[in-house]
């Protein structure tokens, strides 16, 4: 990296020369967005790949998270964790909705089901959890309480690509998933997302949603969005899905390195594998008890930063300190406790495919004192 910098992720990028034979066919082909050749083939990759029924590609991460609350026609408030990316929530204000924020379990950062039916009112309609870091919610007992109180469930799984548990894509879970793409992610197209649903009825109203609401040259069945993936990106993202599992190994043996340098630091802790989950090691974070460490979290943070490590705070502030929420009663310090304890202890470690051994060891001694 330029000057020796070494940052939060890279993005994985396809083999340039696999690429540019793809481009040709597509100038072959004239056809360079709505529903083309590729779109289609990338759409039956990833479903295959991921192990889901059904998926649709979309132009980024936000916007199936809001076309997924359009579709299941969601109102009023839907409760959520602040400890994650503001897009989760700006999804439910894009759509009028208003957020309830519920406290997250400190052991995965996860939103924590034991608090969820607390924050239950009579104008909850729908739980949007998030799979932070790609660890995967306590699923059985959101799904428990939605089944009690008629609520729908959208997994926001933009970290989550590729998580199984027990041999089955956490991505299933719930009324629907949404991926990113985004070039931060383990498998990217650039820009990009895709939403995971059950049945085919479902991923056509969604196709339609995602072009404007048509469902044929002269009907319009709602105020869709255009959010649709080209061509180029589709074509980026086949060529990019051979290489994400050497991609994941790769990280697997980051975090393997991380782990065995940094297990007995004193007031450095970081989370372990889960049971039965494969996990895609999207984020390495690890948090800083000031008093053990003897330094505080944003000391460590400028630390690294001037030794040219650029870690990130990957969730700081919590969603629920940003002005457009923090008036809401539900972002009340004194009701996410465990989000704040988190939120202000974490620092996430570079992470990317490819990470070099020396910069592995880099990053390390900035820690160990
Ligand atoms: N839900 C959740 C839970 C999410 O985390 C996200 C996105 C979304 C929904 C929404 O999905 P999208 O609509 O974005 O598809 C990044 C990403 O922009 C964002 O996608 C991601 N989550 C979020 C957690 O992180 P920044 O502002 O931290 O990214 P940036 O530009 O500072 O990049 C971080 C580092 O990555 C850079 O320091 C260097 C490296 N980098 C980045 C880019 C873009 C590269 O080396 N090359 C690149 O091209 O938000």
């Amino acid at each position: 990296m330029e000057n020796n910098i070494i940052t939060v992720t890279s993005p994985l990028l396809p083999d340039l020369g696999e690429f540019e034979k793809y481009l040709e066919d597509i100038w072959d082909r004239k056809w360079i967005t709505n529903n083309g050749y590729y779109h289609k083939q990338l759409e039956s990759a990833l479903a295959e790949y991921l192990k889901v029924p059904y998926i649709s590609l979309f132009t980024n991460g936000t916007l199936p998270l809001i076309t997924a609350l359009q579709a299941l026609r969601i109102t009023g408030e839907v409760i959520t964790t602040p400890y994650s990316f503001v897009a989760t929530t700006h999804a439910l204000w894009w759509n009028g909705i208003k957020p309830v924020f519920v406290d997250i379990d400190p052991a995965t950062g996860n939103i924590d089901p034991e608090k969820i039916e607390a924050a239950i009112t009579p104008k909850t309609t729908a739980i949007m959890p998030v799979h932070v870091y790609g660890k995967p919610c306590k699923t059985k007992e959101i799904q428990e309480i939605a089944d009690k109180y008629g609520l729908k469930i959208i997994y926001d799984a933009a970290h989550a690509f590729g998580v199984e548990v027990d041999g089955k894509s956490i991505l299933n879970e719930g009324d629907m998933s949404t991926l990113s793409f985004h070039a931060t992610k383990v498998f990217n197209t650039i820009e990009g997302g895709a939403m995971v649903m059950h049945d085919e009825k479902t991923k056509k109203r969604i196709d339609y949603l995602k072009n404007f609401g048509f469902a044929g040259e002269t009907e319009v069945i709602a105020p869709g969005i255009n959010s649709k993936m080209d061509e180029m990106r589709s074509a980026y993202g086949l060529v990019n899905l051979k290489q994400v599992d050497k991609a994941i190994e790769s990280r697997r043996q980051v975090a393997i390195k991380y782990r065995a340098a940094l297990h007995n630091v004193e007031g450095i802790t970081f989370f372990d594998d889960m049971p039965g989950v494969r996990h895609n090691y999207s984020y390495f974070p690890i948090f800083v008890d000031a008093e053990k460490y003897g330094m505080t979290r944003d000391e460590l943070y400028a630390k690294m930063k001037s030794q040219n490590v650029l870690g990130r705070r990957y969730f700081y502030p919590l969603i629920s300190e940003f002005t457009t929420y923090r008036g809401l009663e539900s972002a009340n310090r004194e009701n996410l406790p465990n989000a704040h304890k988190m939120a202000d202890s974490v620092i996430c470690l570079p992470m990317y495919a490819g990470l070099t051994d020396e910069d592995v060891e880099r990053g390390i001694k900035t820690i160990i004192k």
